[in-house]
């Protein structure tokens, strides 16, 4: 009988690409940007070094302004939408436009932290973590014009929570008209019912067709963007990212980049308290346009627990956890609310990465029993459904793509 382990790097070498790793066969054929992140720390469980090698891979391809892409487009394939044609963001290897959370310094000091050959382990966090330092500037000179602390999010597609209730009222705002017309690849490979809605795509394309338009100038993106969104979980990974930096940089003696990162992290830790609401137990978006709170409590306020949130904060998230009452947890949305739907990508299932990111911050805040309750039902999800995209949170039925690929390395990661 093949071990749930073993099950976990069939998967993931069956995705290898040689010097990255597809999300999944057919659905999404090319480099993710959170994806591989979160891949390298599976990796590193039976190849140390190939998961640098995932990681440096990503970089490669970061933009000279500092921006690293949510996609990189390795390979011709017309098995996505949308593909280079659409974004034509005229990189040398073609990229989209947009970028994805800042998991990449967490990851660093992570597989450095557990590294083995820690002499491989430091040339290659030598040679990488000026490129993430550079990542974390673009961010906030160019997502915090204001100098809030908090970056905000252009696209719904970077928060890497796609179709989440919380984009719902500012989307309201992107309009539809004049887009190209298209055909969307994803509902061929998955259940449509189970992916975003066709409106849903149109408004996703029109911001892509608008910042193509203005040719992709990274400065000016945000300001003439009607979708500016302040996510808590995207800021708990950057603001983990940066103290994680910091701690590494300040280990190597890189110390201008440690105070750089160290004053990121801080500056963003005391703005996260605006977007705390005591009403939902967790933190909020804040819909920058607007000036306003958004009233979803989506996932993305529970993942907040990544960043060193104050120990009150994290046992108000681990009780609101507890509340929703599900099966299995974490759901992205809370059952309780009539827009939750139990299947729909974004809008109430469960996603291993984002339960790995909130069991780990929560056992840091203290709250053990909370993380190890969402260890074991991230397990138990594997045992009864399989290696699935996400899962329903009440039943627990596999969703959207199969054997893939980050699902796999949090299972080797909950079972370390
Ligand atoms: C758009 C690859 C990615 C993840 C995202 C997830 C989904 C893409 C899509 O798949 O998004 O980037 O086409 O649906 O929402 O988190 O990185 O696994």
């Amino acid at each position: 009988m093949t071990t749930l382990t073993e099950n976990a790097i069939e998967i993931l070498r069956e995705n290898d690409r040689g010097h990255y790793t597809v999300p999944t066969k057919g659905l999404y054929p090319f480099q993710w940007n959170w994806d591989s992140c979160l891949t390298a720390l599976g990796q590193r469980h039976f190849d140390e070094a190939r998961a640098w090698t995932e990681i440096e891979t990503l970089f490669a391809h970061q933009w000279p302004c500092g921006m690293v892409p949510h996609i990189v487009f390795h390979k011709h394939d017309d098995g996505y939408f949308p593909g280079p044609d659409v974004w034509a963001t005229g990189r040398p290897t073609p990229t989209s436009g947009i970028t994805q959370p800042a998991v990449a310094g967490f990851a660093l000091r992570r597989l450095y932290d557990r590294a083995s050959d820690k002499v491989a382990a430091e040339a290659r966090v030598q040679a990488l973590l000026p490129k993430v330092a550079a990542w974390h500037r673009w961010f906030y000179a160019t997502r915090d014009p204001g100098g809030e602390g908090l970056v905000a999010i252009i696209h719904p597609w970077e928060a890497g929570r796609d179709n989440s209730i919380d984009w719902d009222a500012p989307f309201e705002r992107v309009p539809t008209d004049g887009i190209t017309p298209y055909t969307r690849r994803d509902t061929q490979h998955a259940d449509p019912a189970h992916r975003p809605t066709k409106e849903q795509y149109d408004r996703y394309l029109w911001l892509v067709e608008h910042f193509r338009g203005l040719g992709w100038d990274t400065a000016k993106l945000h300001d003439a963007s009607p979708f500016q969104v302040v996510d808590p979980g995207f800021n708990a990974i950057l603001i983990r990212a940066c103290a994680d930096l910091a701690d590494l940089a300040e280990g190597l003696g890189m110390t201008d980049l440690a105070a750089e990162n160290r004053k990121f992290a801080a500056r963003g830790l005391a703005a996260m308290e605006r977007l705390w609401s005591d009403a939902h137990g967790q933190y909020l978006c804040l819909d920058r346009v607007r000036g306003e709170l958004i009233d979803s409590a989506s996932v993305g306020g529970l993942l907040a627990a990544f960043c060193a949130v104050p120990p009150a904060r994290a046992a108000a998230i681990a009780a609101t956890i507890e509340a929703h009452g599900t099966r299995f947890r974490v759901a992205s949305h809370p059952p309780a609310d009539p827009r939750f739907d139990a299947k729909r990508y974004w809008r109430g299932p469960v996603w291993l990465v984002v339960n790995y990111m909130i069991a780990d911050g929560l056992a840091r805040a203290g709250q053990e029993d909370a993380a190890a309750r969402i260890t074991a039902s991230s397990l138990d999800l594997i045992r009864e459904s399989g290696f699935a995209e996400y899962y329903d949170p009440i039943t627990g039925a596999p969703l959207g793509g199969g054997r893939f690929t980050w699902t796999a390395a949090m299972v080797l990661e909950f079972l370390a």
